[in-house]
């Protein structure tokens, strides 16, 4: 309780794998206010743009309120009868490899349990996997080669307490934004070094000592050649080496391979070697840029070597550092959840582990080798040979590779089943049975964030409608297809109390996950749950890995892999001159069914682009603000132009958030082909190869609305405001009559003023209702150049000049919001660097407040100053 005597409620974010603490209060009317818990060891009572705003994205308007059989609402027994009986049937005719589970690394770990459960002990088939196989699969199978174990070696702290850290293939400061503020804090006390591997300068590049573009895929010569000069320069740490094998090995491939393919200078180069040869307390971030690689595995090898062949490995602010993505990745890991393990870091490919996780559950039948990974599981469902499919937490239909071939094998499916918050998904709209789960805010649980530490979700409100828990409506499927004895699970609690006996027993066979001190837990003791770093057993808990010089192989010793680079599948060619890379941006989170729904989160980057070289762009011809054509032969994509040298010639990047529902010909997925990496079976997300053209539209359109609009053109892109939507569109054909295309947009009937001139293709619409503005469509040949944010704006006003497009003298137009804390535009923050000549990120803080609560537009902030402080360079 606080003051207000209202309960505060302590839970976690749902969002990425920091795993920060927050604090809840329900304001009794289905909202609460979400503060950073100052208790929690990952935040300290920060937050990020996105868990400032969770309060913006609790609406229920798109929410899914009862399951759904086809087109109509049905009861839960009813949906729940089908489903067990198509599983049961299917797998009595086809045998348990005719089903499937796709699960996500955002359910909590008790949800994740009983789906393997599910899965594997009692369908018999090991065709579960997850998103995690598109984010985290190769850091797994780096691991395991390396470790024995999928072990994260070090924790939070060592950040703090580093003097060097390396971000490879990282955005920290957009994708793991509190972490990033943690170790700019404590560069501040001690002057950390900072240096990043990117294709692309990033906001995380903002302020780093170093950033080295790597040529993409790069990154196996980059560590070989650290590697090399380790040796070179008797970094070699003997003793420790006295633990690892396979060093000589490791030396001799290091050694031939070739830096060239790194695509960077020797300056630069000698810099990084100097850097990491001369500090002794390095640690090396990872992330997507090593992992969604057909080299991803051996590119985690090629880091782990350099930290195993100096000792730099589990000591205090030394180490290799992989950084999760999804809230419970590294929960999901535990739990088996990948179609390749078992759980609790057991092997499912092990007998003796196998018996002794059949023996617990009292499975009927267990399978003895991997099921399908996500990228082969798919083209299985396309081929016919997966008949029913269960997708839980997660909108393959978007975030798959070859996402278009993904969503026609879904719709191909014989039986679909999705279980979502919402049904305005792509891959909702494919299901035959859609179940309502309970949304995050509402459910109960854990989670492990990537230091190990785990974390209670607690719920707040209550489930709206008849949504249910993901485990429960697992555990209901499992009772009814005739396991009652082994899913009567009556609340989580119960269900991480198994989990944790289990987990006792695997470590018996020498494995380091173990959380059985805490298989006693009361209900009440559950519920009070504080954040523990695992292990935790009656003989380990917490602390660092490896430091000791002891893995989980057999002989107990680290392997050193010899690696050499190889380049992206996809090649270069005249059709396809472009590295296409993709990734994320600061304020969305993945498909965006949760971020979209915030206006303040929605304004920082309100439509899907590429960013494109100067040069390029100056080749292909695009005019400002163009849209352009990307295409391969696996699909295409029209996206804005972002001109910019963040990255290079020859390369272009774009956020992977848009989708059928947000901007249905931006879905950038449906452009990467399933290349796998062969050990970790990760697809290569970030190096397709793509033609790039201008997308001459005949015109272009930008549409507000106090309502939600269905736009029907070549391109749109629709966006959440305060006071309703706004909407960017563009066509190849010219409607008869623009004022019918405007009420179809907007389903209007209401009173229109109008501002038409054919000659020059301008066409200006605005709808009012008792005098207030409803709705404004703009037409114009050229991408329109109007103040979008102020239109936004003016949506539920009486609006006397909407029609001019342009924000008067007094009423300055703010621009894109930068700083989503305390919704400050970009036009602001610039006004204000020139007007006071602020020459700091505090000064602008002090001026406007912006940059002064999550920290997370710091390094944006940093970056307008510095433009502005310094005549542009020459490109
Ligand atoms: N805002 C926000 N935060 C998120 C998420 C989100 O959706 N939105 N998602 C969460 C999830 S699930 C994940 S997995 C993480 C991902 O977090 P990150 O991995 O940091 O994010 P990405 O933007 O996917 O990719 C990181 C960088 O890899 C670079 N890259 C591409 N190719 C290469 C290469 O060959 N070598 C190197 N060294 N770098 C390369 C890209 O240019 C990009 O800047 O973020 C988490 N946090
Ligand atoms: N090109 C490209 N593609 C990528 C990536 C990339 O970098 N580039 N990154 C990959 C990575 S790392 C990841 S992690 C994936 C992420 O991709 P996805 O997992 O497909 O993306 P999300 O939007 O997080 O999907 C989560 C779904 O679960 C629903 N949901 C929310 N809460 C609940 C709940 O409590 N229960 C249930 N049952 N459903 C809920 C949401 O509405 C949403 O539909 O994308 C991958 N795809
Ligand atoms: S860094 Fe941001 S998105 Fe990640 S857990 Fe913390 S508040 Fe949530
Ligand atoms: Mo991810």
């Amino acid at each position: 309780m606080d003051g207000t005597g209202l309960p505060e409620i302590r839970s976690t974010c749902p969002y990425c794998g920091v795993g920060c603490g927050v604090l809840l209060r329900p304001d009794g009317q289905g909202g609460m206010e979400v503060k950073g818990d100052p208790a929690h060891p990952a935040n300290r009572g920060k937050l990020c743009s996105k868990g400032s705003q969770l309060g913006q994205t609790l609406g229920l308007d798109d929410r899914l309120m009862s399951p759904r059989i086809g087109a109509r609402s049905a009861g839960w027994d009813e949906a729940l009868d089908l489903v067990a009986e198509r599983f049961g049937d299917t797998i009595a005719k086809h045998g348990p490899d005719s089903v499937a589970l796709y699960v996500s690394g955002q359910l909590l770990t008790e949800d994740y349990y009983v789906a393997n459960k599910l899965a594997k002990g009692y369908f018999g088939t090991a065709n579960i996997d997850t998103n995690s196989r598109l984010c985290m699969a190769s850091t797994v199978a780096g691991h395991k080669r390396a470790f024995g174990t999928d072990t994260v070696p070090g924790t939070y702290d060592d950040l703090e307490e580093a003097d060097l850290i390396v971000l490879t293939g990282s955005n920290l400061a957009w994708c793991h934004p509190v972490l990033y503020q943690r170790i700019i804090a404590a560069r501040k006390k001690r002057g950390t070094k900072l240096v990043v591997i990117d294709p692309r300068r990033t906001a995380s590049c903002d302020g780093a000592d170093l950033h080295l573009a790597v040529a993409p895929g790069g990154d196996v010569a980059l560590f070989n050649g650290l590697l090399n000069e380790v040796s070179l320069r008797g970094k070699i740490d003997h003793a420790f080496a006295e633990n690892v094998t396979g060093l000589e090995e490791a030396l001799v491939s290091a050694a031939g391979d070739d830096l060239s393919a790194t695509g960077l200078g020797e300056a630069e180069l000698r810099a990084f070697f100097d850097l990491w040869c001369g500090t002794e307390k390095v640690v090396t971030v990872f992330s997507q840029g090593v992992n969604q690689s057909t080299s991803g595995t051996d590119k985690v090898n090629a880091i782990l070597n350099c930290h195993l062949a100096t000792g730099r490995i589990g000591r205090v602010g030394m180490g290799p550092f992989s950084v999760t993505g999804q809230p419970n990745a590294m929960g999901g890991r535990e739990v088996g959840g990948l179609a390749n393990m078992l759980t609790c870091h057991l092997d499912l490919e092990n007998a003796e582990h196998r018996a002794t996780v059949q023996d617990f559950w009292t499975s009927p039948e267990m399978p003895e080798a991997a099921g399908l990974k996500a990228v082969d599981m798919f083209r299985a469902v396309g081929e016919g040979n997966i008949k029913a499919l269960w997708i839980i937490h997660t909108n393959p239909a978007v975030s798959m590779p070859d996402a278009d071939r993904v969503r026609d094998a879904i719709a191909g499916c014989d039986f679909v089943v999705v279980s979502d918050v919402t049904d305005r998904t792509d891959t909702a709209r494919l299901a035959d049975v859609l179940l309502p789960a309970a949304a995050w805010g509402e459910k109960s649980g854990t989670v492990t964030n990537s230091d190990r530490t785990i974390s209670r979700q607690r719920a707040a409100l209550p489930p709206p409608g008849e949504a249910r828990p993901d485990w429960e409506i697992i555990a209901e499927v499992g009772r009814r297809m005739g396991w009652g004895a082994a899913f009567d699970f009556q609340s989580p609690a119960e269900i991480f109390r198994e989990y944790a006996a289990l987990s006792g027993l695997a470590a018996r066979f020498g494995r380091d996950f173990d959380i059985s001190a805490l298989a006693e837990l009361s209900d009440a003791e559950y519920d009070a749950l504080a954040p523990v770093r695992w292990p935790v057993s009656a003989t380990r808990s917490g602390g660092r890995f490896f430091g000791d010089g002891r893995f989980f192989t057999p002989d107990g010793k680290a392997r050193m892999v010899p690696v050499s680079h190889r380049a992206p599948v996809s090649g270069l060619s005249d059709a396809r001159p472009f590295r296409f890379n993709t990734g994320r941006v600061r304020d969305q989170w993945h498909t965006m069914t949760r971020t979209a729904k915030s206006p303040r989160l929605s304004a920082h980057l309100p439509e899907p682009f590429l960013e494109i070289h100067p040069k390029d762009a100056r080749a292909l011809g695009l005019k400002p603000a163009a849209l352009v054509r990307v295409a391969n032969d696996h699909g295409a994509a029209i996206l804005r132009a972002l001109v910019t040298d963040a990255v290079r010639p020859g390369q272009v990047f774009a956020p992977m958030h848009w989708t059928g529902e947000t901007a249905p010909s931006a879905r950038v997925d449906a452009l990467v082909p399933g290349h796998v990496d062969p050990v970790s079976g990760q697809p290569e997300s970030k190096a397709a190869t793509v033609s790039v053209e201008p997308f001459e539209a005949a015109w272009y359109g930008f549409a507000v609305s106090s309502r939600d609009l269905s736009p029907k053109a070549e391109y749109w892109t629709r966006t959440r405001t305060d006071a309703g939507y706004r909407a960017e569109l563009a066509g190849l054909t010219t409607p008869a009559n623009w004022e019918d295309f405007a009420r179809d947009l907007f389903d209007t009937g209401a009173e229109v003023q109008a501002v038409e001139d054919p000659t020059r293709g301008i066409h200006r619409f605005a709808f009012t209702v008792n005098g207030r503005l409803e709705a404004a469509l703009f037409i114009s040949r050229e991408p329109a150049a109007i103040t979008r944010d102020f239109l936004a704006g003016l949506v539920g006003t009486d609006a006397p000049a909407a029609l001019s497009g342009r924000a008067p003298a007094d009423m300055p137009d703010p621009g894109p919001t930068i700083c989503s804390c305390f919704g400050v535009g970009l036009n602001t923050i610039v006004a204000a660097i020139e007007e006071h000549r602020l020459m700091s990120v505090d000064a602008i803080g002090a001026q406007l407040q912006a940059g002064t609560n999550c920290g997370s537009c710091r390094a944006e902030l940093g970056a307008l100053l510095e433009a502005h402080l310094r005549p542009q360079a020459a490109e």
